[in-house]
């Protein structure tokens, strides 16, 4: 099958990577899985689905959403469509989830992050270091425990139906390379003012490494670091680099500090106007969107890594020893945050975590 959208996000492919050797390396947008399960025929009225993205066209989760798009459209006959706005331009991640609640938007796909303002036990995903490895990333995105907080969403006027991978967070900033927290809190300079995602663990975060943080939405990022109203921020690569980041910044670290999931999420409104086999549908459409776009997320995060370092951003690889540093140094955070997210529920995850790695 080949619709104009693959065509369009190879083309941005090609155009983002300067259509150089590396090219081949590159994440193979060409190739969705293919779209089966069973296409309901019957006539059950025709819907636009509206959704609202913060990150931009070239991301894995723009394009992870066109082809949720896709498999709803075959699947209802083209009954069901699907209009993806990037780039903010809907508005920031807490404005969108708003409108879900209040029905001017169908579908919008935010951080946990700002969605504790909802669910606050989903800030456990805020803590540091909790998921070491991309495979207790996984097992914990997939297990009841995380499935249960979708739940939670119950009442609030939105229903949540899967996770998707954010992924990493790395650090950037315009002003020195940074090995250890004490080059992000600048000792005998000042300390980095960096950007944190609205909320109050990833505030701490920064504060216990000695930054001046500043709580921003992400549409607000790039002008404020081409202003020099902030130093720096903190993404996963795929983000740095889809959102031209490189461009206004100079340094950037791999502190892999946070593992941050995306929900997949939809106006309870919306929901309700659905026929219940195009709930199910739904359902079904953004589970399998999201094991798509956690495979794309997985291939971006190296290769987008590669692609900052040759479009001449300098990134520090950090050793074991330098991670260590950075663990201790937001230990306070566990101790300020543990008791309001809930030892128990850390502790089951802790007990995911463990299980992937003693395997
Ligand atoms: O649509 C998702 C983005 O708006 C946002 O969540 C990206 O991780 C992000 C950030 O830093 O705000």
């Amino acid at each position: 099958m080949h619709t104009p959208w693959k065509l369009t996000l190879a083309m941005t492919g090609a155009a983002l990577i300067g259509m150089s050797p590396v090219f081949a390396a590159a994440p193979d947008l060409s190739d969705p899985p293919p779209i089966e399960g069973e296409v309901i025929t019957e006539d059950l009225g025709s819907h636009t689905i509206r959704v609202g993205l913060g990150l931009a066209e070239t991301s894995p989760l723009y394009i992870s959403t066109r082809y949720f798009g896709d498999i709803l459209s075959e699947r209802s006959e083209g009954r069901l469509s699907v209009n993806v706005f990037p780039n903010s331009q809907l508005g920031d991640d807490a404005q969108m989830m708003e409108m879900l609640q209040t029905g001017s938007l169908d579908m919008t796909i935010p951080s946990t992050s700002p969605a504790t303002t909802y669910v606050p036990e989903l800030a456990v995903f805020d803590l540091p270091f909790l998921l070491p490895t991309r495979e207790a990333a996984i097992a914990v995105l997939e297990s009841d425990v995380a499935l249960g907080l979708l739940d939670k969403f119950d009442g609030t006027g939105i229903k949540a139906f899967a996770y998707h991978e954010n992924g990493y967070r790395q650090l950037t900033n315009s002003v020195r390379p940074v090995e250890s927290p004490d080059d992000v809190a600048g000792l005998d300079v000042r300390g980095l003012t960096i950007r944190t995602m609205e909320n109050p663990v990833q505030l701490s975060i920064w504060e216990a490494l000695g930054a001046n943080p500043t709580p921003m939405a992400f549409g607000e990022v790039f002008s404020a670091m081409e202003q020099g109203v902030i130093d720096g921020q903190e993404n996963p690569w795929s983000t740095i680099l889809t959102s031209n980041f490189h461009e206004v910044q100079d340094y950037g670290a791999e502190t892999r500090h946070v593992y941050t999931p995306f929900i997949i999420m939809m106006s309870e409104r919306t929901w309700d106007r659905l026929d219940p086999a195009y709930q199910e549908l739904v359902r079904e459409a953004a589970q399998e969107a999201a094991a798509y776009e956690i495979q794309l997320a997985t291939e971006y995060d190296d290769w987008a890594r590669d692609q900052l370092e040759e479009r001449g951003m300098q990134i520090t690889r950090l050793d074991d020893d330098q991670i260590a540093a950075f663990q201790e140094a937001v230990q306070p955070v566990y101790d300020q945050w543990g008791p309001r997210i809930g030892e128990d529920l850390i502790a089951e995850i802790q007990g995911i975590v463990d299980s992937t790695t003693s395997e």
